[in-house]
This record gives structure tokens, sequence and C-alpha cells, in this order.
């Protein structure tokens, strides 16, 4: 009798004042619908979302939530177990059964891990729900990261042959039917398109995509090796059928292309005295967009720096030298890359007009560490300084380009070597 009076003076003052919350009912997470998540599509997980089978307050996380712990893969690809402390838990506001935490950028996670089947990390993606009352609760997991793009590689031809594209996403991918085109490319001036492609094919895993251009379908207006592209929202998904979202970003697209010799070869000039007191030849670096001084200058432009430039030089380096043993991800050092142009202008008799060289570095600070569309023009004028007269002028255009002394291009190599531009003298 003594001892149940005791236990139950006891109970009453559990029950009473700042011991209430210890008390509550613990509410367990629910079986299926945990995730992981990551919110801005880049293809590291992100956030982490629990969903517990009854409504959550922040006494309930405060009191019976001692921690979390999770274990993933950090961006060095170690298993790493992180532990969600209950202050940084929060509770969907329009859900209370949700509860999320956000990663922050002091947590690196692994790269284009977006699923929970990498078996080459081992075990990962599991979660341990620790209660106030000392009880440890495994939480089951699910993936809810939809597939990201790892890498691609396009071989541009701008019509001279079967563009190919290659995408390798960061887990099995299945495209949507629905979608027709699946990929779209935002160009240097931001404009957005859909790319077309006559065809395309899965590997067997399913991991990469690849995609042909035939010959005949293409044309100049297309995706360039500097462009950017991504997935169209809702497109691609996993196994899961976790499709990418609307914020799905656009990368950078890895490639290369053949050098392109431009030119422009029917001008009118207006013989003035600015023009007169300028070189027969001259060198421009323009920005990529250009479309050329105007029809009033003559010449030809190729263009020169940026992030696809190098792997172009990189990849014909791998392909004319194989003994250098060039990796494919090896750094191009600039300051080695010389670009020779000359020009050579005759009447269409044969009689010689003017000619020049010129010759700079892929360092070159006139390219300003982005790359330039470089015109080499010709100012009408012969090498004494007079204009020319109307009429065809035959033109030998001799671009080089090398490495370290290694050729990587030259115009010579090509058919259109002698060109013949019209010029109109006004
Ligand atoms: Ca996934």
């Amino acid at each position: 009798m003594f001892w149940k009076n005791v236990s139950i003076a006891l109970i009453s003052i559990l029950y009473t004042g700042t011991f209430a919350s210890f008390i509550q009912t613990p509410i367990p997470p629910s079986f299926n619908k945990n995730f992981f998540q990551d919110t801005n599509a880049d293809g590291k997980m992100d956030r982490i979302v629990f969903q517990f089978l009854g409504g959550i307050t922040q006494e309930y996380i405060d009191g019976m939530i001692d921690s979390i712990v999770v274990v993933w893969i950090d961006s060095s690809s170690q298993r790493t177990s992180f532990t969600i402390l209950p202050s940084s838990l929060k509770i969907d506001s329009s859900y209370n059964r949700l509860v999320s935490y956000d990663l922050s950028e002091n947590e690196p996670t692994q790269s284009y891990l977006t699923s929970l089947n990498e078996f080459i990390y081992g075990d990962y993606g599991t979660a341990v729900l620790y209660q106030g009352n000392g009880e440890a609760i495994p939480i089951s997991m699910k993936d809810q990261m939809a597939p990201v793009i790892q890498e691609t590689f396009f071989k541009s031809y701008r019509g001279q042959g079967s563009d190919t594209l290659i995408i390798t996403f960061s887990e099995p991918s299945f495209e949507n039917q629905n979608c027709g085109f699946i990929v779209e490319y935002k160009s240097i001036d931001e404009n957005v398109f859909e790319w077309q492609y006559s065809s395309f094919y899965w590997n067997v895993l399913h991991r990469k995509a690849f995609f042909i251009l035939d010959q005949e379908f293409s044309s100049k207006e297309t995706m360039t090796p500097r462009d950017s592209i991504r997935i169209k929202a809702n497109c691609i998904m996993d196994s899961s059928k976790n499709q990418n979202p609307e914020s799905t970003p656009f990368v950078a697209l890895k490639g290369s292309y053949p050098l392109e010799i431009y030119t422009v070869n029917k001008a009118t000039f207006i013989e003035n005295n600015q023009l007169k007191n300028r070189p027969a030849f001259e060198l421009e670096f323009l920005p990529f967009a250009s479309n050329y001084p105007n029809d009033t200058a003559i010449g030809v432009g190729v263009d020169i720096g940026g992030q696809e430039f190098e792997t172009v030089i990189r990849e014909e380096l791998r392909l004319r030298y194989p003994s250098l043993e060039i990796g494919k991800d090896e750094k191009i050092d600039l300051s080695k890359i010389k670009i020779v142009t000359k020009m050579s202008v005759f009447t269409s008799l044969g009689t010689y007009v003017a000619s020049d060289e010129a010759s700079f570095k892929g360092s070159d600070s006139r390219l300003e560490n982005q790359g330039k569309r470089v015109f080499f023009r010709w100012n009408f004028l012969s090498d004494e300084g007079r204009f020319v007269q109307t009429g065809v002028y035959l033109v030998d255009v001799d671009v080089r380009i090398s490495y370290n002394g290694h050729a990587v291009y030259q115009t010579k190599d090509k058919e259109n070597r002698m060109q013949s531009w019209g010029v109109l003298r006004r």
C-alpha cells in the first residue's frame, strides 16, 4: 500500500511541469516515405526528408529526438556518417508530419551520386534515429534524386559529317517516351533551342546515351561545342521513376570540332583616307558571336581560345601524336599554342598584289582569357599602299596552328586554300 502511494505520487510529479515532454509517446518514422533529395539538380544529395507517422511539433523534436545519424559518401569518395542534431531539423509548414534537413556546404557530398545503388562505395544511405528515451530506430531511406548529366562529349562537323553526342548520366536512366527530342541547348547569346538528332540509343547499362545527327540533316545552325546543354524537364528518369525537375541546370558541353576557317569573300569598299592610312593587312580580335566586321571588310576568321579550343588541340595531339601520350584530361598550356596566318593576294591574272603574315600565341592577352574570333583582314591595299580596283582577286590563305612545335592544323591540308574574292570599289 505504501509503495503504491509513492508510485502514484511519483507519476503525478512526472506528469506535471517540465517533465511532461519526456512522457510523450514516441512517434516513429514512416516505413517508405523518407527520402534523399537533390533539390538543385546538380547531382549532389543536399536534403533529407523524414516523414513521421504523426504530427511533429518543435517541442517533440527538442524533447524526443536526440539525433539522426546518416551514412553518405563524401566528396573524396569516403563513407562518412554525419549527425543531424534536433536544432537543425525543420518541420514542413504545410504538412507537420514532414521534417527535413538541409546539408550545409561544410558537408561536401559526392558529386554525381543520385542513387542508393552505387556498389563501388559499399554500404551507404542508411539512417538511424536516436530517440530521447535511448532507443535507436533504423529509418528506411529511399532515393528521390533524378539522374543528372555527368559527362558530355560532342563531335561536331558543322555540316561536313555526322555529329555525335555522348551523354553519361549519374545513374542508369530512361527517357520519357512522351518527350520526343530530349536535349536542349543554350547558345552563347543565351537563346535556348531543342537539339534535333536523327537517332539515339543507350548502352547496356543505360548510363550512356549516344545521339547521332546524320550529315544530311545537319546544318551550320546547330549546337556547337561552346554551347551548354540539359535534358528537358521530366524527360529523363531513374529506375525509381524520379524525373529531372524544371530547375535542371544547363551544363557546359565538352567536345571538339574540326577547326574551321571562316571567309568573307565579297565586299564593297569606299575609298577614304581613314582606310588608306591603315596597313594592307590587320589582325582583329572579335567576340565569338560577331558576324565579322561587316560586308565592308574582307578576310579570314578562325576561332581561337576557350575551353572547346583546348579540347580540339588536345584531341588533335592525341590523334596525330600518340607517342606524346597526352591524357584525355591533360591540361593544355596556352603559351605553347602558336597560330600563324599568312595571306597572299593576286589579281585574277596572277599578278602579285600584297601579302603578309601574322602570328600570336594562345596566351596572347588580346584573347582576354576567353577566346576570340580572330579576323585577319585585308584592307584592299597593295603592298605599296594603293587601293585595288574592282574585280576578282585570288587569295592564298594559310592558317597554321601548332602546339609546342607539333602541327595540329594547317589550311594547306584543305582543298579550299586558294580562294577567289570579289571586291567592289566605290
Ligand atoms: Ca536517383
